[in-house]
C-alpha cells in the first residue's frame, strides 16, 4: 500500500493525495447517498501528464481508478465501491480564449459547467447543454456521461458538442484530439467513443466543445393539463410551429407538493392538474407572441401561466428545478432515469406506479422530465437502498415499452444489472471487447457499466 502511495505522490504531489478519512468522505458517496465505498486515496492530478503518471502507479498495483468530476452523479458511477482511488479532475480548471470563428472552446475537464457559462456570458456564444447541477457538475463528468440536461429538445446532449478531447486510456497510451476539426473521417472516432463511456475506458482531461448563438430573448410558460397524453398533445402544436423551442418539461401534483414543502415554491394555479408542462423558448426577439398564439391554438391545456419578466421566469424553473433536492429531503430515492419512444410515453406514465407498488407496497413514485426527449426521472422513496425490487420493476416495464434503462444519468453501479434488459449480447459483447482493449488491466471504473 505505502508503494502505492509513494508513488501517487510522486505523480501528483503530497498535498493532492488525500487519506484522511474526513477528507476522502465527500469523495465517496454519490449525490443520492446510496452508493457509497471507501477509497484507499483521493489523488487530484493537475494536467494529463500526472493523469498518465497516477494510470501507470495503479495499474502497477492492480488498484482500480474512478475518474471524478464534480461528485453530481445520481447512479454510484463517480464513487468506489471499495478499494479504489478516486481521480479527482477539479483541478484541470482552466478555460482558454474561446474561438469565434470556429465557435468553440478549450476547457480542462475539471471546469464547471456554470464556470464556462460565465465566462461566455455577453460574448455573443453560449453552451448548448444546461441542467440544474451546473454549479458543481463539470464539463469533463458531463462527456463521460454524456449528459443531457433541459436544452437536449433543441440542442442534442453532450455528444453532440464535443468536437475533440484529450484522454488517457487505461493502459496509458493518449488521445489527443484537440484541433477542434469539424470534418476528420481518419479513422474510428475515439473521441466520441469515451463520450458516454463513464470512465471505463479512459480519463477525459481537456476538451474541445462546439459553442451555439447565444439568445438573449426568452419565454416561459407553464401548461395545466389534464394528463400526458394531453401533454404530448401540446408539445406536438408548440414543435410544429416554434423553431425557438428550447425545452418541454414536465411536471405532476405529487412533485410539486414535494417542491412546494421543501422549498416554499408554489404552483401559479388554484386548483390541482394531472400534469403540468413547462416550456420556454429562446430567440434574438421576443418569443413571447409565438409561443402564445401556438399555445392558443392548441386545445390541449387547461390553463396557463406566463413569466412575464425574469423573476417569474425563475420562479417557474424553480418549481421543475426544485424536484431532485425535494426529493432527497424526504430519504434516499431510488433513481430511476428512463427513456421512452414518445408513442409509449402516456402509457408508461400510467402503468410505472402500480408496478412500483405491486414490488414494493407503500411506496411513493415521484415523476418529472424531460419529455420532448422521450425521458422521464423515476424516483422512488421508501424503500431500503439496497433493495432492488422497485429498480426490477421500473425497468422491466421500460423494456416492454420499447425504451432504455439510462436516458442521461448513466449506468454506474446502480443499473449494472439491468444493462442486458435493453442491450443485446452481442452489444454488450462488443462492449467488452472495446473495454478489453483500451484498458486490457481493467482498472478504469471497475464496478461500473459493464457486467462484471
Ligand atoms: C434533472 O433533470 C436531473 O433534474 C436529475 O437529471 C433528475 O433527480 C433526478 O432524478
Ligand atoms: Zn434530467
Amino acid at each position: 500500500m505505502s508503494g502505492l502511495l509513494d508513488a501517487l505522490t510522486d505523480a501528483v504531489g503530497e498535498r493532492h493525495v488525500l487519506t484522511e478519512d474526513d477528507v476522502r468522505r465527500s469523495y465517496e458517496t454519490d449525490w443520492t447517498g446510496r452508493f457509497s465505498g471507501e477509497a484507499r486515496a483521493v489523488v487530484r492530478p493537475a494536467d494529463a501528464d500526472e493523469v498518465a503518471a497516477v494510470l501507470h502507479a495503479c495499474a502497477a498495483e492492480g488498484t482500480g481508478v474512478v475518474p471524478q468530476g464534480g461528485n453530481t452523479g445520481l447512479v454510484g458511477g463517480g464513487v468506489p465501491a471499495g478499494g479504489e482511488i478516486v481521480l479527482s479532475l477539479v483541478r484541470l480548471d482552466a478555460i482558454e480564449k474561446p474561438d469565434t470563428v470556429a465557435r468553440q472552446v478549450s476547457v480542462g475537464a475539471g471546469v464547471p459547467l456554470a464556470a464556462l457559462q460565465e465566462r461566455l456570458r455577453g460574448s455573443g456564444l453560449a453552451f448548448a447543454v444546461d441542467h440544474a447541477a451546473r454549479d458543481t457538475a463539470t464539463l469533463g463528468g458531463m462527456a463521460a456521461t454524456n449528459a443531457g440536461g433541459a436544452r437536449a429538445v433543441r440542442y442534442g446532449v453532450m455528444r453532440h458538442h464535443v468536437v475533440g478531447l484529450e484522454a488517457v486510456l487505461g493502459d496509458g497510451r493518449r488521445v489527443d484530439r484537440m484541433e477542434g476539426l469539424v470534418k476528420d473521417n481518419a479513422g474510428y472516432d475515439l473521441p466520441g467513443l469515451l463520450v458516454g463511456s463513464e470512465g471505463t475506458l479512459g480519463v477525459i482531461a481537456r476538451l474541445r466543445l462546439s459553442l451555439v448563438r447565444e439568445l438573449t430573448s426568452r419565454a416561459t410558460a407553464l401548461f395545466a393539463l389534464a394528463d400526458t397524453a394531453a401533454a404530448l398533445d401540446l408539445l406536438e402544436g408548440l414543435r410544429r410551429r416554434l423553431d425557438s423551442l428550447e425545452a418541454a418539461e414536465i411536471l405532476y401534483p405529487d412533485g410539486l407538493d414535494l417542491v412546494a414543502r421543501h422549498s416554499g415554491a408554489r404552483s401559479p394555479f388554484e386548483d390541482e392538474h394531472g400534469a403540468y408542462l413547462l416550456v420556454e423558448c429562446a430567440a434574438d426577439e421576443d418569443p413571447l407572441d409565438g409561443l402564445a398564439a401556438a399555445a392558443e391554438e392548441s386545445t390541449a391545456a387547461s390553463d396557463v401561466a406566463v413569466a412575464q419578466d425574469a423573476e417569474q421566469r425563475r420562479r417557474l424553473w424553480a418549481l421543475r428545478e426544485g424536484h431532485t433536492e425535494a426529493v432527497s429531503a424526504e430519504g434516499t430515492p431510488h433513481k430511476l432515469d428512463v427513456s421512452l419512444p414518445l408513442p409509449r410515453l402516456a402509457e408508461f406514465e400510467s402503468r410505472v406506479r402500480d408496478r412500483v407498488a405491486e414490488a414494493s407496497p407503500g411506496a411513493r413514485t415521484i415523476l418529472f422530465g424531460h419529455i420532448g426527449d422521450g425521458n422521464l426521472h423515476v424516483n422512488v422513496l421508501g424503500p431500503p437502498p439496497d433493495d432492488d425490487g422497485p429498480d426490477e420493476a421500473v425497468l422491466a416495464l421500460v423494456a416492454e415499452c420499447g425504451g432504455s434503462v439510462s436516458a442521461e444519468h448513466g449506468i454506474g453501479q446502480a443499473k449494472r444489472r439491468w444493462l442486458s434488459l435493453t442491450r443485446s449480447d452481442d452489444e454488450i459483447a462488443a462492449m467488452v471487447a472495446i473495454k478489453r482493449g483500451l484498458d486490457p488491466e481493467g482498472i478504469l471504473n471497475p464496478a461500473v457499466l459493464l457486467p462484471s
